[in-house]
């Protein structure tokens, strides 16, 4: 063990323990631009390229970066010395040099690391004349990049490429032009992009940000000729509350539907409805799959892999095109709503198609993407008008004056507003597939479930497996969240060594609570787990946790879908993919 003093406090660490990190082990906070960690997720990002966090070392002649130096025997620290701040000073002024100076107009005013860290530091004036870059803005049906705001701090190289591994972000060009671009700088909508987010979510400036769909939403509220409904995603409910300063894990599902109503949604739905839908059609599928494999059938395709994600979906696409007709071809929830609200809704409330106007509050970017794909439209009137994502609802919350704190727990509106606690789950990762065996397992087995919660389905294991006894008929269940853990088992399952027969994907690490489009969670991966706990505490208290049992979803077969599968179903409700 090591023995050295920060700050005069004496600390005890082991061997190959950064500076930072003995730091942050007695509650000692040294600010960073470019250091990222996501405990438990093997996320993490040191470059010691912003020299943000430099501190003086008793007798070294240099400051010392403290995210890359090893702590060692004796060390005397000085976190904030007069020497340690006035680097720190410098180094930010710097940077500042040739950013573009337009907090007052930028979207990430107010959530800027680097607008906080100069407040926190006390500058007032840019000693050093930078040269501004050139760069244009990229902007793609979910994300925008305003390129001359990027502070090379290279978090979102680390989620693209090693997260993910997808591997379009890298550095380029030198001096004040350096930036992290797509290679040859092109568009991210020309590239392999997946939409994910998850660069955006940990963007420390406004380089990276959401394509805002704010504007075009309040138009259609104010539009007298139109009908709005809306939609609000299973990780939607347990994110909101933060962007009102809410502990995370704090669940809003009742004010967020009171504060929809009051934004003037005329109808406020529930995509967890949907989730249940979705698990009909999903959770059928991977039964006649199953049946045909007992049965000796040698071209099925298993394993199931589920397709309710956009940025996974675009991912097999671009990465594993020869594996793509082993997804389900369900859509996902936010489809199936789109295309059910603008069918069977809108005929029983006697508005026409081109009327009705439907809007997603996703924690999800690609979900704006996915909204956008020719094939959910029809006639060029998409099934999903608008998506906007937690953070966009926030700001409209905000826009029009609500104060969310104070407002009542309200319900939401039928007949596509009832969802079971199966539905809930869907936010976090393990729980599309969880809420798939509680279904399939009845409807194979004939008998009722012995218990509801399957705990082995759940964690922040970036890779889970587990095997589900349905009364004698062993299956094999495989989870992955991040896309990085994805590429492992779909790598298995070309080699043919899938020991699967169904396998959950989510492109976000820890699931859609995690989404690019949730309130930022600054590299604390706590609160992703408190997010989680509140998913699962909103199923618990459901009346009703298994989808088949979803009174709404019963009536929608009987009125309108016939079943499962149907024809009308396959037309309204799957989809195919493209190479
Ligand atoms: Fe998700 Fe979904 S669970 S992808 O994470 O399946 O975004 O929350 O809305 O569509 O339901 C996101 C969350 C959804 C969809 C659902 C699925
Ligand atoms: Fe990479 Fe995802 Fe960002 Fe696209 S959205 S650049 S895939 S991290």
């Amino acid at each position: 063990m090591i023995n050295l003093t920060i700050d005069h406090k004496p600390v005890v660490v082991s061997k190959g323990t950064t500076i930072l990190k003995a730091a942050s082990s007695i509650g000692i906070d040294i600010p960073t631009l470019c250091y990222m960690k996501l405990d438990d997720m093997n996320i993490e990002n040191k470059p010691g390229g912003c020299r943000v966090c430099v501190v003086e070392v008793k007798g070294r002649r240099n400051l010392a970066p403290a995210c890359c130096t090893e702590a060692t025997e004796g060390m005397e620290i000085n976190t904030h010395s007069i020497r340690a701040i006035n680097a720190r000073r410098t180094i930010v002024e710097l940077i500042l040099s040739d950013h573009p100076a337009d907090c007052l107009i930028c979207a990430k005013s107010g959530n800027c690391d680097l607008q906080n860290m100069a407040h926190h530091l006390g500058i007032r004036k840019i000693h050093y004349q930078g040269e501004q870059s050139l760069y244009r803005e990229d902007t793609s049906p979910a994300i925008i990049r305003e390129i001359n705001k990027c502070i090379m701090c290279r978090r979102c190289e680390t989620m693209c490429n090693e997260v993910q591994t997808v591997g379009v972000l890298s550095a380029v060009n030198r001096g004040f032009q350096a930036v992290v671009a797509p290679a040859f700088e092109m568009n991210l909508d020309h590239s392999t992009c997946t939409y994910c987010g998850q660069c955006v979510a940990v963007c420390p400036t406004g380089a990276l940000t959401e394509a805002d769909e704010t504007g075009a939403v309040i138009r259609a509220l104010s539009d007298p000729t139109k009908t709005v409904v809306v939609q609000t995603a299973p990780a939607v409910r347990a994110a909101l509350g933060e962007e009102f300063g809410m502990p995370a894990g704090t669940l809003v599902t009742g004010k967020m539907v009171a504060a929809l109503r009051r934004l003037g949604f005329d109808y406020v739905f529930d995509t967890d409805f949907a989730a249940d839908l979705t698990i009909m059609e999903e959770g059928t599928e991977l039964l006649s799959r199953l049946s045909a494999f007992m049965e000796g059938d040698k071209n099925v395709k298993l394993p199931i892999l589920t397709s309710c994600c956009p940025a996974w979906v675009k991912f097999f696409e671009h990465h594993f095109p020869e594996l793509k007709d082993i997804p389900s071809t369900a859509r996902s929830p936010q489809q199936m709503f789109g295309s059910v609200a603008k069918t069977y809704f809108a005929d029983k409330i006697g508005v026409k198609r081109e009327n009705l106007v439907v809007v997603s509050i996703m924690p999800c970017l690609a979900k704006k993407y996915e909204s956008s794909r020719p094939e959910f439209s029809v006639n060029g009137n998409p099934d999903v008008d608008f998506a906007l994502s937690t953070r966009e609802l926030g700001h409209l919350i905000n826009l029009g004056n609500i104060d969310f704190n104070s407002l009542p727990n309200e319900e939401f509106d039928q007949p596509l507003g009832e969802s079971t606690g199966a539905a809930v789950i869907f936010g976090t990762t393990g729980g599309v597939i969880e809420a798939a065996v509680r279904t399939a397992y009845e409807i194979f087995t004939g008998n009722p479930l012995p218990r509801v919660d399957f705990e082995e389905l759940r964690g922040m294991d970036g890779l889970r497996k587990a095997t589900i006894d349905f009364n004698g008929t062993e299956i094999n269940i495989g989870i992955a969240h991040g896309l990085g853990n994805a590429r492992k088992l779909l790598e298995d399952i070309q080699a043919g060594n899938s020991e699967f027969h169904a396998i959950e994907i989510m492109s976000c690490p820890g699931g859609c609570i995690g989404g690019g489009g949730q309130p930022y969670h600054h590299g604390d991966a706590e609160i992703l787990k408190k997010r989680q706990r509140a998913i699962y505490s909103e199923d618990k208290n459901k009346n009703i946790r298994k989808s088949h049992e979803n009174p709404y979803i019963t009536k929608l077969y009987e009125e309108f879908l016939g079943a499962p599968m149907s024809e009308k179903a396959h037309h309204l409700l799957h989809t195919k993919y493209f190479d």
